[in-house]
């Protein structure tokens, strides 16, 4: 079993990245430690973990089996650990990056500026913290300082690793490095060496112990207050002529970015800076994310010569998928969701609304006062929620034109139940003139991919010949905003 999991760890791209030179060695290390402490405290954890985790979580419904999944390629065929990863070789590689370091000059180092937004969001879906995460480090890009990042908390208040989601155990936090890579995420910056490293939390706390606190409110409320690009130049005006060198927004206000920033068709002004900020130009996904796409996609695109490098990362920037068209279907918590939406009078997402995008949404005369008439239901429903026989006739349409030239493979991006998507699959095929239709249900993911397949999904449709989204989605938004920094014809982004 030891050696199965050490073969886990050397097996991790994170080990082959260049700054990452120890980490094998310090695997070895952290797993000879962890063995004796095993041995030694067994019987005691086992009591500990039965009424602390097994029991409050229901883990007993699962039956327990054992870990021994690493010499397999397709783990889909063997049974799942009964807890999920802990990512702790992914903590380790974000402790040892190595800006941080107090010795480095300035703009790093003891005598560098740093921002931690300790008040942004936690406990919802990745892509709201991402959309958010996005205009931080591009906050602390702009006001020359240190981006201070935290994981991905799905349950900030979980006391151990795990918590749930519905009746499924879940991580509560997934570090930010096994999501996204790049200058968000410490990354070095290719083209702007003024500009400092982003940093974790554990090192901000080290070299800024007593950071200037200021209140996430101190930007003037009134006309343009809900506006991302009005919010911007304030902020960056005030955090760059501050000179205080640590600042941490005070935890207990509300976020600078709220979400319904992101709602809004004024996020689109704020392309002009975004377009330029290395945080967008040089957004990469995790390794994590990378090798899964790579070990995945000669299943979704047969013909693919995308081979990639050994260590299991792919070409970037990254390159379209030529013949593939992707599409997000929004299932799940959305058979509910539309409702709601169709009862706010919600609009698409913000960067779901460049003008040059070809499908736009009218909220429809029947929606008033928190009433809807069955006929603007039906209306929100076939954006919001299509049924197979809309699915269907979109895609006839989208394929009518000159974007679609070429298009043989659909890949099926979707959180729905496997006999929706694979009902689907079938009647796609029955259309005819289409070589493959796969779906997120058909990716072999190892255990750590799992929990983040999400991103993994976005990094198809983001490179994708032509997308098909869910325009009230915060997963299509990002992936939108990800394929306009790649220079795609805007007619090859559509929304249901
Ligand atoms: N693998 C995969 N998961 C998805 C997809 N769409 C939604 N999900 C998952 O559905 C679950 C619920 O979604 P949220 O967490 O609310 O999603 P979100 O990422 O914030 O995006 P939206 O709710 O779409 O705005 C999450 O676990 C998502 O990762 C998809 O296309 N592929
Ligand atoms: C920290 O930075 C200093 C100055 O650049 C360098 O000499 C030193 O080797 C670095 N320390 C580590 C552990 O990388
Ligand atoms: C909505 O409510 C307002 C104020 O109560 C009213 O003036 C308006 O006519 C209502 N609209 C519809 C469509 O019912």
């Amino acid at each position: 079993m030891l050696g199965a999991m050490f073969n886990l760890f050397s097996r991790s791209p994170y080990a082959l990245l260049p700054s990452d030179n120890n980490s094998r060695q310090s695997a070895r290390k952290y797993l000879t430690k962890r063995t004796i402490i095993f041995w030694t405290s067994a019987p005691a954890a086992f009591i500990l973990f039965y009424f602390a985790v097994f029991r409050p979580l229901g883990l007993w419904k699962k039956s327990a089996t054992p870990l021994a999944v690493a010499e397999v390629d397709d783990w889909r065929d063997y049974p799942e650990p009964p807890l999920p990863p802990d990512y702790e070789h992914i903590y380790e590689f974000e402790r040892k990056l190595p800006q941080h370091n107090q010795s480095l000059p300035f703009p790093e180092g003891s005598t560098g500026r740093y921002f931690y937004s300790a008040n942004h969001a936690d406990t919802s879906g990745w892509n709201n913290i991402l959309q958010e995460y996005i205009f931080l480090a591009h906050l602390a890009y702009a006001s020359q300082r240190s981006f201070v990042f935290d994981p991905y908390e799905w349950d900030p208040k979980a006391k151990g690793k795990w918590s749930k989601f519905g009746d499924k155990v879940v991580p509560a936090r997934i570090p930010l490095n096994a999501l996204v890579s790049g200058p968000m995420a410490g990354g070095p910056v290719k083209n702007d060496r003024t500009m400092p490293r982003a940093v974790n939390k554990a090192y901000f706390d080290k070299v800024c112990p007593h950071p200037t606190v200021i209140p996430g409110d101190v930007v003037p409320e009134g006309v343009g207050s809900t506006d991302g690009n009005f919010i911007m130049v304030k902020w960056v005006k005030k955090l760059l002529t501050m000179t205080d060198r640590c600042i941490r927004l005070d935890g207990s206000n509300s976020q600078i970015f709220p979400y319904y920033v992101f709602g809004m068709a004024s996020l689109i002004e704020s392309w002009p800076w975004m377009s330029e900020s290395p945080i967008l130009r040089e957004f990469r996904w995790s390794p994590l994310v990378e090798s899964a796409v790579l070990k995945n996609l000669h299943r979704i695109v047969p013909s693919t010569t995308d081979e990639g490098y050994p260590d299991g990362q792919i070409q970037f920037p990254y390159k379209p998928i030529h013949g593939l068209l992707a599409v997000h279907i929004r299932r799940g918590d959305y058979i509910d969701h539309c409702w709601y939406l169709a009862h706010y009078a919600a609009t698409f997402q913000g960067w779901n609304t460049f003008p040059e995008y070809v499908d736009k949404f009218q909220v429809p005369a029947g929606v008033a006062n928190g009433t809807v008439t069955p006929e603007a239901m039906e209306v929100y429903m076939e954006h919001c929620l299509p049924n197979h026989a809309q699915v269907l006739a979109k895609i006839a349409s989208v394929r009518q034109t000159p974007e679609a030239k070429g298009l043989k493979h659909i890949f099926i991006m979707t959180n729905a139940k496997a006999d929706w998507a694979n009902e689907l699959k079938d009647k796609l095929m029955a259309q005819g003139g289409w070589d493959t239709v796969t779906t997120s249900r058909d990716m072999h993911l190892s255990w750590e991919q799992k929990f983040i397949s999400q991103a993994v999904d976005m990094l198809i449709g983001q490179r994708a010949q032509v997308f098909i989204g869910n325009g009230w989605s915060s997963l299509t938004s990002n992936t939108v905003l990800l394929r306009r920094s790649m220079d795609f014809l805007p007619r090859a982004t559509r929304f249901w």
